[in-house]
């Protein structure tokens, strides 16, 4: 079976999407060695799901039964928008309703009416959390290139943005990588408050990102004082690159509830309350514990009442 890309293209666009690339869904033996060349240096840190399902990420007819291409998407999450408070950072990706939801809907949304040009057409959507490697997908079907912060950067919208996937029982016309990489200025590098990322890519392990949302135990010593405010995830290696200097910024994003948020108030909240007020947000990946410790070690609160 063959759908036309421009077919596709066009209904990503229509439903929000901020660009569409296709590509088959093979993936080539180098990435599948530079996942496992890192595991094995574990720069994984503690996120041991991604020493699972490798022969998934190389095979996505593991995935989804009959997969013969994947249709990458982005979607722009950069904005000028900002917690009220200016001594609490919360990175960009978390500002607005959680991307999973967002991303999602608007792929299963592109999946019918895919289907309804082309009935046997058929698939399913991902978003961050399958075995796939999203941003290999994003480039081999040339939405951008990897920088040495190793995001994907667009063109036209630089590296602030999503990336999700359909992955399809049909063929189409793909799309190639482009020939082009960042500048290589190093200016992510020199940023990283922690040198988790370096030439040789990054070491999760040291990453805010991971210390402030994904490790269940407290933060390390080292990161400490290195994270300073940002109490959930961290934006520095793409805040500096000159590939997000001059690109489209959106408006309306961030949440009420995270624009107003409030150390004390989350502090004298139940986990039950603090699960209903952030429902709708990336906050509850970490949780409310381990968002108190991030404020408290911030000096924002003195985390006393974190159970
Ligand atoms: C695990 C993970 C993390 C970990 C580890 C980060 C990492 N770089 O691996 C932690 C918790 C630290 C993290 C942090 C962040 N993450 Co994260 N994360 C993931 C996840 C689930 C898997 C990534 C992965 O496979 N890592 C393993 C390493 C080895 O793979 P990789 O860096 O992607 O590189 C592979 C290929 O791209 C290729 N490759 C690498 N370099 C090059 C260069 C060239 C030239 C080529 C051809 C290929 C190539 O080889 C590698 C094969 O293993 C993805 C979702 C997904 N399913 O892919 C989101 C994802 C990568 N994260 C995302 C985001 C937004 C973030 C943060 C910005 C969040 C924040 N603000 O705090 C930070 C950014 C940190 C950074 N600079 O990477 C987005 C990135 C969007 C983008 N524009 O690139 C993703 C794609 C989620 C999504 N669906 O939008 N993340
Ligand atoms: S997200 Fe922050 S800590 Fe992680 S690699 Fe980038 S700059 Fe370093
Ligand atoms: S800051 Fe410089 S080296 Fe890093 S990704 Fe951007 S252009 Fe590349």
């Amino acid at each position: 079976m063959f759908v036309n890309s421009n077919l596709v293209k066009d209904i990503a666009e229509a439903v929000g999407f901020d660009a569409c690339g296709i590509s088959n869904s093979e993936v080539d033996n180098d990435t599948i060695s530079a996942l496992k060349s890192w595991l094995a240096a574990e720069r994984n840190a503690g996120m041991s799901y991604m020493e699972r399902n490798i022969d998934v990420r190389s095979d996505l007819g593991l995935l989804v039964e009959g997969a013969k291409s994947v249709i990458s998407v982005l979607y722009s999450y950069n904005t000028d928008e900002k917690p009220d408070r200016d001594d609490i950072r919360i990175a960009k990706y978390a500002l607005g309703r959680d991307y999973h939801f967002v991303l999602k809907e608007k792929l299963n949304q592109m999946l019918e009416e895919i289907k309804k040009v082309c009935p046997q057409a058929d698939g399913r959507a991902f978003v961050d959390s399958a075995p796939l490697f999203e941003r290999y997908f994003a480039q081999k079907s040339g939405l951008g290139f990897i920088g040495r912060n190793k995001c994907i950067i667009n063109t036209k919208f630089g590296s602030f943005v999503f990336i999700g996937e359909l992955v399809v029982n049909f063929e189409s016309d793909y799309d190639q990588p482009l020939n082009q990489t960042c500048l290589g200025c190093n200016a992510c590098i020199k940023a990283c408050p922690t040198k988790a990322l370096s030439f040789d890519g990054i070491n999760a392990n040291k990453c805010i990102s991971y210390q402030t949302i994904e490790k269940k135990d407290s933060i390390d010593d080292d990161v400490r004082q290195a994270k300073g405010n940002r109490i959930y995830g961290c934006d520095a290696c793409q805040d500096c690159c000159p590939h997000n200097f001059s690109v489209p910024k959106k408006n309306g994003i961030i949440l009420p509830e995270i624009k107003a948020f409030s150390p004390d108030e989350l502090e004298s909240m139940s986990n039950h309350q603090f699960q209903k007020k952030f429902a709708n947000t990336a906050l509850l990946r970490a949780g409310r514990k381990k968002i108190l410790e991030n404020c408290s070690i911030a000096m924002l609160c003195d985390g006393s009442c974190s159970e």
